[in-house]
């Protein structure tokens, strides 16, 4: 068995849900935030048999889009007497689904 780790969009999530459902597989939807932009997004948590990985690997696919987004980045500058800091926008890709997929040792449901 295996655990796929799925971290995706917000804007994703619903429509992922429904798929994975309709397509018989048991998830859990977790809401985290990203490292780098420290905004919002979604860490899907699916349980399949090994056989069923690429299936799901495959509506993630599908189903999340890579979007570009804009954030404030800040930059500290020496300046002769002070320290300035400048605020400047980057543009960042941000992927369809970050995707890990784990062994399972054990499963149990009580
Ligand atoms: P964030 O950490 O908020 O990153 C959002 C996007 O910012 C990333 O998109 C990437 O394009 C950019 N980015 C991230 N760290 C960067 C850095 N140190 N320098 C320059 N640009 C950087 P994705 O790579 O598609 O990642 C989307 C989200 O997936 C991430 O949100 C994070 O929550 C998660 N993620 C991605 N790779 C991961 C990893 N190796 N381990 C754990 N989480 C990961």
């Amino acid at each position: 068995m295996k655990l796929i780790v799925a971290i995706i969009q917000d804007e994703d999530a619903s429509k992922l849900l429904d798929k994975l459902s309709e397509n018989g597989f048991y998830s859990t939807r977790l809401a985290t935030s990203g490292g780098f932009l420290r905004a919002g997004n979604t860490t899907i948590l699916i349980g399949v048999e090994d056989e069923k990985v690429e299936d799901v690997c495959s509506i993630i696919e599908k189903n999340c889009k890579s979007r570009k987004q804009i954030t404030p980045v800040q930059t500290p500058m020496l300046g002769a007497m002070d320290v300035f800091s400048s605020v400047y926008p980057i543009e960042v890709n941000v992927g369809g689904a970050t995707v890990f997929v784990l062994d399972v040792e054990k499963f149990r449901k009580y």
